[in-house]
């Protein structure tokens, strides 16, 4: 184990021979609300996922792996620019909604350096394959964060007009431009799927990214899956929506075995959110045990995400680490890997985890503390194995955060005991609570509340006039 980490280390460090260290492929396949008990590494009876379960096999699990936010835009906006949403205004949209909508004047600052960008820079090639969700104006498209190709959805497969008239037909954008409205959903995986191969070979000379986020298992009741996978689980058309994600993974990593990059291809398999198990109006199908509460949360079932990754010859094989790592660690952990700077000029959240994903031996998480947010919200705060859930005079629970929910107790959670935090410690472990108070009061001020603005944060683009995004 050791032995192969330090040929991975050598491989990216090593600057005393004349050729450059070989710069690893990236390609990240996000889904859409799958839940942490959804696939069968992570404990799932119901779906099917051998392809998944293989990559788990042949790499490491990430067993706890947090999100950034228990929802889409939010948890997208943190993935690629490697911050909280609130550090980047992504966390509310402009009418103190959870998530953008469709004709959204605001989208993700272009000034922002995502993933994408801090890659494209380091010359490598980059995509979008996908569902977007930053933005869907010409100028959030993903074009404008270092993307050199999108084909994709630019929000949500449930924003349609029968949720909102003025809202326009789904629209498939490839690049900058829509064309096909309404989109078939039935067949976009496969036809990603088809991208993702086209974009992987032609650049299996060149270092690339590629940016894989599924619109499934996704928001709908029923998940509109392809014919080829439909009621073929054992759990509905949910159960056949992870087993068509998991199809498309199976056919991702054919792809860089064919082409025989896949020992310099590191290949990432987690999720946005956990599953919002019928909240919303999605389906009541996932499962995010072995935790409690649903996407759409701050309990651990809606920010705790499963998460396998994959480099034959680099990372060990059939490992896992229960560190806590974060959404926002890919940036500097890519950034790393590429040889590249993690952007200076700024704050950035996220740390390097690249020794829990390499196997070092006793490596710890690099983060002293995780901040639970609901949109403007701070709900609770982790440090070690410690959670405290905050008192709060309105805790959100919904996508408004001008309703009234109702107020919250103070309650410490110990999660190496008690995963589905059901038990109030907080009277056995005051010095742990006043410590944690005080880290919320440091965070609130640093990000914001519901009551004032962060002192530390930057701002998202808005836009005049915004125009649905259409056929021409
Ligand atoms: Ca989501």
């Amino acid at each position: 184990m050791i032995g192969l980490f330090l040929l991975g280390a050598f491989q990216i460090s090593c600057n005393t021979t004349n050729k450059e260290p070989e710069k690893p492929n990236f390609i990240f396949i996000y889904a859409d609300n799958l839940g942490y008990g959804d696939i069968g590494c992570f404990g799932s009876k119901l779906h099917k996922t051998p392809h998944i379960d293989k990559m788990a096999k042949e790499g490491i699990s990430l067993t706890t792996l947090y999100s950034s936010s228990g929802v889409c835009t939010p948890s997208r906006a943190s993935l690629l620019t490697g911050c909280y949403a609130q550090r980047v205004d992504m966390h509310l949209n402009e009418n103190g909604g959870w998530v953008l909508y469709p004709l959204s004047a605001q989208g993700l600052n272009p000034e922002e350096i995502t993933i994408a960008r801090l890659l494209k820079d380091h010359g490598y090639a980059t995509a979008c394959i996908g569902k977007w969700h930053l933005g869907d104006q010409p100028e959030f498209l993903p074009f404008h964060y270092g993307f050199d190709y999108f084909y994709g959805i630019p929000y949500s497969e449930d924003m349609v007009p029968s949720h909102n008239p003025s809202w326009p037909d789904l629209p498939l954008v490839q690049n900058n431009k829509v064309i096909e409205a309404p989109v078939d959903l039935t067949t976009t995986t496969k036809r990603y799927v088809k991208e993702a191969i086209r974009f992987i070979t032609e650049n299996e000379n060149n270092p690339f990214f590629l940016y894989f986020p599924h619109n499934l298992p996704g928001s709908r009741k029923v998940p509109v899956v392809n014919d080829d996978f439909l009621g073929k689980s054992a759990n509905s058309t949910y159960g056949d929506a992870i087993e068509e994600i998991d199809w498309s993974v199976g056919q991702i990593i054919n792809t860089i075995m064919e082409l025989g990059i896949e020992k310099r291809t590191m290949v990432v398999f987690t999720s946005d959110n956990g599953s919002p198990k019928g909240r919303a109006g999605s389906s009541g199908r996932g499962s995010n045990e072995p935790f409690s509460g649903a996407g759409y949360s701050t309990m651990e079932g809606g920010m705790r995400v499963p998460c396998v990754v994959q480099w034959p010859g680099t990372i060990p094989a059939g490992i896992s680490n229960d560190e806590l790592c974060t959404m926002m660690d890919w940036l500097p952990t890519f950034a790393f890997l590429a040889g590249a700077q993690t952007p200076r000029d700024r704050i950035i959240d996220g740390k390097n985890i690249w020794p829990l994903i390499s196997g070092e031996k006793n490596a710890k998480s690099p983060h002293e503390f995780f901040s639970y947010y609901f949109m403007d919200q701070l709900q609770a705060v982790r440090e070690g194995k410690w959670k405290l859930h905050l008192p709060l005079d309105n805790k959100y629970d919904g996508g408004d955060k001008y309703k009234y929910y109702g107020s919250s107790q103070l309650k410490l959670i110990d999660l190496t005991e008690d995963i589905k935090e059901e038990h109030n410690v907080s009277e056995q472990y005051p010095e742990v609570v006043n410590r944690l108070l005080q880290h919320a009061e440091k965070i609130r001020k640093e990000l914001g509340d519901p009551q004032h603005k962060g002192e530390k944060v930057r701002s998202a683009l808005y836009v005049k006039d915004p125009k649905p995004l259409t056929m021409e």
